[in-house]
């Protein structure tokens, strides 16, 4: 496995490449164009760009999160195919730069959603969380002011202001969109990208909704080991894998990861391993990576992994806010390099007692 953290681009991220070099165990960082909108076709010298600018700082791009998806896509409405071709020129000029890993999603409307994105625990750190009986008294056109509020005037990642200015006309384009057209739509851009994911050996890994779950009468059709298995054999293809986010995942106490693990074997080709507490039905926070401190058994994650020979780009996923830094919600140093830490110690203990 290869240990990476995510970078979110010069003038974007307050955490410097020149800083995430110094995590021990680190192999490179997951990166995007982060000024760039869904639908748009990436300039080759931007992908060129960014890359120099990683590999300057004696890192690697291990893979891109994201590369978005244009809501006409995920509708499957008539400007689809446009938005499907720029998609595949991008990984074109992707896979002849040299990178081969995609994570993207396809949740309707709203990316990843969470009710506080610093909520104060005992010990004084901060977290995101996520109250289902909170978001019931919500209303969807108000959920971006809710979590950009929240957000100490970082851009979040799927929570681009000028996409949410026009939630009621997201909310309008998905009106008649059930999870078997969502799940048709998803297959139909699968089949179009597979030639070109092919040619330049791209995988691509779609990301578990978070939480998993529908959320504002939306559907939603990457939750569960089920979903999945279809979602990979829908399109048979090795290219067309996942990203096993285990704090998705694990936001449904249902949800055995370990068994998702070992039921998706080779086509898992992205991870993001973190831990969730769970706190009640529907009500959930992020917690430090330890399995003591959370929901979840890291140690048994880990090994389900490491049996199933996963060999592919591995990071910390969302970490608390701790020490006074400043950060991007989720997204600090601190708690991720410790995450990463602890993630690389389960491993090398696992290792080494086979
Ligand atoms: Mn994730």
């Amino acid at each position: 496995m290869k240990m990476t953290m995510r970078w979110f681009g010069p003038g974007y991220d307050p955490v410097t490449l020149d800083k995430i070099r110094q995590v021990p165990g680190i192999f490179g960082v997951i990166t995007t164009l982060y000024g760039a909108s869904p639908g748009d076709e990436w300039k080759k010298s931007d992908i060129l760009q960014i890359k120099k600018t990683v590999e300057d700082a004696g890192l690697v791009i291990a893979g891109i999160e994201s590369v978005n998806i244009h809501d006409s896509i995920k509708t499957g409405d008539k400007t689809r195919d446009k938005y499907i071709e720029n998609y595949i020129a991008t990984l074109k000029t992707l896979g002849e730069a040299g990178i081969d890993l995609v994570c993207y999603n396809f949740m309707p409307v709203f990316d990843w959603t969470r009710t506080d994105l610093a909520k104060k625990r005992a010990d004084g750190a901060t977290v995101l969380s996520y109250d289902q009986k909170l978001i019931d008294k919500i209303q969807p056109e108000n959920m971006f002011d809710v979590i950009n509020s929240k957000a100490d005037g970082y851009v979040l990642p799927g929570w681009e202001p000028e996409r949410m200015a026009k939630v009621k006309e997201l909310f309008e384009m998905y009106r008649d969109i059930d999870e078997e057209k969502l799940f048709s739509n998803l297959e139909y851009f699968l089949k179009a990208i597979m030639p070109v994911c092919s040619k330049y050996g791209i995988k691509m890994a779609i990301h578990p909704d978070d939480p998993a779950w529908p959320v504002f009468g939306l559907p939603r059709i990457v939750r569960c080991k089920e979903n999945l298995l279809r979602i990979i054999n829908a399109v048979n293809n090795p290219c067309n894998g996942v990203t096993l986010c285990t704090g998705s995942l694990g936001s449904n106490p249902q949800n055995d990861i370990p068994g998702i693990i070992r039921s998706l074997k080779d086509r898992i080709h992205f991870a993001h391993v973190r831990n969730v507490k769970h706190n009640g039905p529907g009500d959930f926070e992020e917690s430090a990576h330890l399995s003591s401190d959370g929901s979840l058994d890291m140690y048994s994650i880990m090994k389900a992994l490491y049996d199933t020979g996963f060999e592919g780009p591995l990071r910390p996923d969302h970490g608390r806010t701790i020490w006074g830094e400043t950060s991007m919600p989720g997204y600090g140093l601190y708690d991720r390099a410790l995450g990463l830490c602890y993630l690389s110690g389960l491993l090398e203990a696992i290792k080494k007692s086979e």
